[in-house]
């Protein structure tokens, strides 16, 4: 029946055809540590390995690199992921009576 011979040779099968839309990438979130005075280096380095599974050595050097440019990248996560570090960490450094500031912003 003319009309209905979907799979004849050269029709549009639709099987090797781009897809309508492009597929979304869920957006990423930077967890960022804010330097400030008060804060001790140690803690800072414990909060590291606790809630971002950083080594020792790693944390370290991350805590010298805020301490020394008042800031860095700590993780990229999900927005719920990165949202609950944040809140992690500001709980923790409040119950510790550190000032410390950790922040997201969409990558
Ligand atoms: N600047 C702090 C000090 O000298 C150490 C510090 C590092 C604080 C990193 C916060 O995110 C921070 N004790």
């Amino acid at each position: 029946m003319p009309g209905t011979d979907r799979k004849s040779p050269g029709s549009d099968s639709g099987l090797l055809t781009e897809p309508k839309t492009r597929t979304q990438r869920p957006p990423l979130y930077k967890v960022l540590l804010l330097n400030d005075d008060y804060t001790p280096m140690e803690f800072v380095v414990h909060v590291l390995e606790r809630f971002f599974g950083i080594s020792h050595q790693h944390a370290v050097e991350l805590m010298l690199t805020v301490h020394r440019k008042g800031l860095a990248v700590v993780g990229v996560f999900s927005f719920e992921i990165a949202e609950t570090k944040v809140t992690q960490v500001m709980d923790y450094a409040r119950r510790h009576q550190h000032p410390l500031q950790c922040t997201m912003e969409k990558e």
